[in-house]
């Protein structure tokens, strides 16, 4: 376990830490309170053609490693993650800004996906299916890809990572690993986890840097067999073409707009403790945060009172406090992109209830932070419709259970989606017309468990999910094999039957 004060970093490339003479660095800060935590290596493309190299020549034996051997050391990765967790919790707070009760979630989530992917490597299922001839065999057989890249976004800076490296590590695949730059301490720790369970070199590598540089070099080496990839629409976009150049596996897990709508029949303080938690947990920051309310008129007043009301005792602070019920958001750029967000809102003549500024004095002039923000606007604006991933919340006004549906999904994303009601038969049917991967019933947005897909519709992707069983198929091929055993040339659909 690192000391997560300003130590420098390098790169990890066929098992070996390196600091390439020559390259660039650059450093990641708190942002609750802008304290320097670590430097690391501007990775130049011909450190990421090392990795590759690495992760090339590594493949071949992990590919023999018996897929329940390749588990066994996801399994002692998991174990000493477990025994990580306060420390590390601690690195993901100090270094993007969640509060301290989520930077342990964080880690949790990581340690509860390894683990299950470790299960994985005694399952790794093909099918075996009836031939429509006499004595023949057939079967599918999962295969490893080859070079695997992993890039990954800041939000949750240890699960992440971890949900497509495990996947891909039990699979068979070698991985060169691109975390987001401001929390490249938190991927440290990660990969440090690896190495420390004993994963063979060059099986995982680590190369940090920009995206511009060392995101384009993985995306377009043609070694480089599928590419998983969470962060904005654009950029996924980019490495969506990019890789199509080269027929790439392109997996990704791109933004949301998420609603809870809460029906009249709604038990309103369960309703409110799921929308403050959905929409300003992790300061608004994750893909699947609620962003918008899609409130039934009769309740219209009362729950938005509720929800300001409850705000006025919200705590924003130091996340590393475990009083506090918000951080700060997560950079500099983040706190830019949300306030113009805000001035958005403002200037679109939505109506501001509570928030809509950035918090100063005291400690608030250390780091970003901005206060809890709820709007009420009409469904059509900018703020209702665009990802802002920050904590401001769009609250809008619909007269019945069909009007809720249509302005839910009337966005471009569709990741996580919730319905709060009593009524059962409505309950169900939500669940049919919500244009979204995830759809919650009397709970908020967020909150995603391991065991289960994750993924969604529209521009949140390009069709994947990561996460469950399914998480195996992006990262296998699928061989089917015939075995005739008939000593004879049996003729599929021409032979009489
Ligand atoms: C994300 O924000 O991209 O469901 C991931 C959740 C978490 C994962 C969020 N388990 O909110």
């Amino acid at each position: 376990m690192t000391d997560p004060g300003a130590v420098e970093h390098g790169l990890f490339i066929g098992g070996k830490w390196v600091n390439p003479p020559g390259a660039g660095r650059f450093s990641t800060r708190n942002p609750a309170t802008g304290e320097v935590l670590g430097h690391f290596v501007s990775a130049r493309p011909s450190d990421v053609v090392a990795a590759i190299d690495a992760a090339q020549n590594a493949f071949p034996a992990w590919k023999e490693t018996p897929a329940p051997k390749r588990g066994e050391i996801l399994l002692r990765a998991a174990e000493t993650l477990r025994g990580r967790k306060e420390a590390v919790g601690q690195v993901v707070t100090r270094e993007m800004g969640k509060v301290i009760a989520e930077g342990r979630g964080d880690v949790q989530e990581a340690i509860d996906f390894i683990e299950y992917m470790a299960g994985e490597g005694r399952r790794l299922a093909g099918e075996t299916v009836p031939s429509e001839l006499h004595r023949k065999f057939c079967l599918t057989v999962r295969q490893p890809k080859g070079v695997v890249a992993c890039i990954t976004p800041w939000n949750f800076p240890t699960a992440i990572p971890n949900w497509k490296i495990a996947a891909a590590l039990v699979c068979g695949n070698t991985v060169v690993f691109k975390p987001a730059s401001n929390t490249a301490l938190c991927a440290y720790e990660v990969v440090k986890v690896y190495e420390d369970a004993g994963l063979p070199p060059g099986v995982l590598n680590f190369v940090t840097g920009s995206g511009a540089i060392v995101g384009d070099a993985l995306v377009g080496d043609p070694r480089v067999k599928a590419i998983s990839f969470t962060g904005g629409v654009e950029t996924g976009r980019e490495v969506y073409l990019k890789g199509a150049r080269q027929l790439k596996m392109v997996h990704l897990e791109l933004g949301g707009k998420n609603p809870v709508i809460v029906m009249d029949d709604a038990d309103l303080p369960l309703a409110l403790e799921g929308v403050l938690f959905g929409a300003f947990g992790t300061s608004g920051q994750r893909c699947t945060a609620t962003s918008r309310v899609v409130l039934h008129e009769k309740v219209y007043d009362q729950f938005l009172g509720m929800l300001v009301d409850r705000l006025k005792s919200f705590k924003v602070g130091d996340p590393i406090d475990p009083s506090t019920d918000m951080g700060p958001v997560a950079s500099a750029d983040q706190e830019k992109k949300v306030l113009e967000y805000i001035e958005i809102g403002q200037k679109e003549g939505a109506k501001l209830r509570t928030g809509g500024h950035k918090l100063t004095g005291g400690v608030y002039d250390l780091g970003h932070y901005i206060a809890p923000t709820i709007f009420e606007t009409p469904h059509g604006t900018r703020i209702s419709k665009e990802e802002i991933f920050g904590p401001v919340l769009s609250v809008i006004k619909v007269k019945d259970y069909d009007e809720a549906v249509h302005v839910a999904n009337d966005v471009d994303y569709g990741l996580s989606s919730s319905i709060y009601t009593r009524d059962v038969n409505r309950a169900f049917r939500a669940i049919g017309d919500l244009e979204a991967g995830i759809t919650y019933v009397n709970a908020p947005t967020i909150g995603a468990e391991v065991q289960l897909p994750f993924g969604g519709v529209k521009n949140t992707g390009n069709g994947g999910r990561e996460a469950g069983s399914v998480a195996i198929e992006e990262f296998t091929e699928i061989k089917t094999v015939f075995i005739d055993f008939s000593a004879r040339l049996q003729k599929a659909q021409i032979d009489p039957r």
